[in-house]
């Protein structure tokens, strides 16, 4: 080739390169802007359930008998198991013999002689912990009276609730929460961001019966809930630092996950008039870090 067709050649090559990176351009943009999800975030954990049987052992352990809140049921992992694809948490009408049993007791966990419901509650407590990041859960809830089902994280470290508490789900007496909590200057008594959404406001008479996505995005400035991309509370970790001696922010270290189904108790309401079985289910549980730096915002 003369000088002249090698300056073509690559003046042509040059031409078509520009014109396929501009054909290009517009889907990875839109890629870009449009999928925060697998762009700014990268899956760091998640458990789609499809495994029929026992949950994942290496993912979940088990709280058992009474546990908080004056609930009815007695906890348990035969109440959990995962089947086509989700993990359904089983609430039952069973009477259970309560081996801690103490009449004269004055705590409500040894004073019933009997649980007349059984339940599970599955943690990845001492198993996986997150610090920072997006917290997906698909569910559906069963809405009816008496039943209190969530989603939800503790910290690490400290005493409930100095150790943090956030409920990316709860629902309990037609109303959705979206909370966190953290420590005050008396023991045991949290500071509450809320936020209550009754259920008749999303306008469908069917929602119960439908599959919603709980999100939490979760940065070292704020935590922001969501159900079905609509955003129900945002908390402000600049107001969520502990009124106690050591003052620290419970939302600036490691969280754990919850997810159980509670039956009555403080404000769980009253399942006497409700058919059972109930269920809880979860098609997939999934978290997000982002990439450049998996602990900030
Ligand atoms: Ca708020
Ligand atoms: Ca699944």
């Amino acid at each position: 080739m003369n000088n002249l067709k090698v300056r073509e050649t690559i003046c042509l090559i040059l031409l078509m390169t520009s014109i396929v990176t501009a054909q290009q351009l517009p889907d990875q943009l839109s890629y870009e802007n449009g999928n925060t999800s697998s762009n700014e975030y990268e899956l760091v954990w998640a458990d789609e359930f499809d495994r029929d049987g026992q949950p994942d052992p290496n993912n979940w352990t088990y709280e058992n008998g009474f546990v908080r809140n004056k609930e009815l049921q007695w906890y348990q992992p035969d109440n959990a198991r995962c089947e086509n694809g989700l993990l359904i948490i089983e609430g039952r009408r069973e009477r259970k013999e309560n081996p801690n049993y103490k009449p004269d007791s004055d705590n409500w966990k040894q004073n019933r002689e009997f649980a007349e419901y059984t339940s599970a509650s599955l943690t990845t407590r001492r198993l996986h912990s997150w610090m920072y990041g997006r917290f997906e859960m698909q569910g559906r809830i069963d809405t009816r009276p008496g039943l209190w089902p969530a989603f939800w994280t503790l910290g690490v470290q400290g005493e409930w609730p100095s150790c943090g508490e956030i409920d990316i789900m709860e629902y309990y007496q037609g109303t959705l929460l979206a909370n966190a909590a953290w420590g005050t200057e008396k023991r045991w008594v949290p500071k509450w961001d809320d936020l209550k959404k009754p259920i008749t406001d999303f306008n469908d008479p069917n929602w119960s019966a439908k599959f919603h996505v709980w999100r939490m995005d979760w940065g070292a400035n704020s935590i922001k809930l969501y159900v079905d991309d609509e955003l129900l509370n945002t908390v402000d970790l600049g107001e969520t630092f502990n009124k106690d001696k050591e003052g620290k922010n419970p939302f600036r270290q490691p969280h754990y996950i919850i997810a159980n189904l509670a039956i009555g108790g403080t404000v769980g309401g009253d399942p006497s008039n409700t058919e059972f079985p109930a269920k809880y289910e979860i098609d997939y549980i999934r978290i997000y870090q982002k990439k450049t730096e998996p602990n900030a915002p």
